[in-house]
């Protein structure tokens, strides 16, 4: 078929059947994302087989609750980011740190703890190296924001994340900081493995297939907020990860790759009541005004507990 003829086709099949009431940005986009998949079916020939093994495997994806997990490793999410950074550099606001991608982990309720908080439950504390990271929240202007709230989360030593992975305690390594009257926050942790797709997974078995990994560098996310700026979502990642450059969901980004310092010092180990030597970041973010966040709260399901 013609692309002229599909383009027709899809127009009758969307628009001219319409009655009654009709949203008119589901209908535009409804419209647009067929006509598109139409030409596709016709460009590349594919079988009706082949279509059906499409369905199926959406379909699959969705039952077992992958498809906010396909979206980072497609691209997708980083390229809404691309576009919501863009917006952002017309809106005249290209400073302030870097935004990278949420992904599909984050779990709401997480304690609240005022200025420190320790983020791990114990249980992998002496196999695992222990972090201790801390910064200010600044605003645009550089001027600290006080009792900012700051939203961690991130993997165990096995790259899992509680709630998703159930043997872990509830909200192990999930806390949501609200920073002092200065703006700081810090915690304790200990230093996160990489994430991994679930290997027998249904992302997996499209990353095989497309010669692709479905590895993530060790890395932490943040939520940063404060009444007047706008939202900040983003993560943090380990230096030294051999994925640091080669994340199956591309979100590193220069400027959220902190130093990491093995702290030797006797007597920093013993200020920190602990018997041996520990990791330190030093991290600092720095916010956007609201006005200006084209995208500053993005609505999406995300799990509660
Ligand atoms: C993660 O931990 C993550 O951050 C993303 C984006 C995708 C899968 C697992
Ligand atoms: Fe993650």
């Amino acid at each position: 078929m013609k692309h002229k003829d599909i383009e027709q086709l899809a127009k009758n099949y969307i628009v001219d059947t319409a009655e009654g009431p009709v949203n008119k940005r589901v209908q535009e986009i409804t419209l647009r994302l067929l006509t598109d998949l139409m030409k596709a079916i016709e460009d590349l020939d594919i079988s009706q087989s082949e279509f059906w093994t499409g369905v199926d495997y959406f379909a699959k994806t969705g039952a077992v609750g992958e498809m906010a997990l396909l979206i980072p490793g497609l691209g997708l999410e980083r390229f809404l980011d691309i576009r919501a950074d863009e917006a952002d550099e017309r809106a005249g606001l290209l400073s302030g740190t870097p935004r990278t991608i949420e992904g599909p982990l984050y779990v709401a309720g997480a304690p609240v703890c005022e200025g420190f908080a320790r983020l791990d439950d114990g249980t992998e504390e002496a196999e695992g190296e222990i972090l201790f990271m801390d910064g200010t929240v600044f605003d645009h202007n550089g001027k600290p924001v006080p009792n900012a709230t700051v939203e961690v989360w991130h993997a165990n030593l096995k790259g899992g994340y509680s709630f998703f992975d159930t043997t872990q305690s509830e909200f192990n390594l999930r806390r949501t900081l609200i920073a002092d009257d200065q703006g700081r926050y810090s915690f304790r942790s200990i230093v996160p493995s990489g994430y991994s797709c679930p290997p027998n997974g249904q992302t997996q078995k499209l990353l095989d297939q497309l010669g692709r990994h479905g590895h993530r560098p060790a890395h932490i996310h943040f939520f940063v907020s404060a009444e007047g700026h706008a939202k900040l979502t983003t993560q943090i990642n380990i230096d030294g990860d051999p994925y640091l450059w080669d994340d199956f969901a591309f979100a590193s980004r220069e400027g959220l790759i902190p130093a990491i310092n093995k702290i030797t010092d006797p007597a920093e180990i013993q200020k920190r009541g602990l018997d041996r030597p520990f990791s330190s970041i030093h991290f600092d973010f720095q916010l956007r005004p609201a006005e200006a966040a084209v995208t500053a709260e993005v609505e999406r399901p995300r799990r509660a507990a």
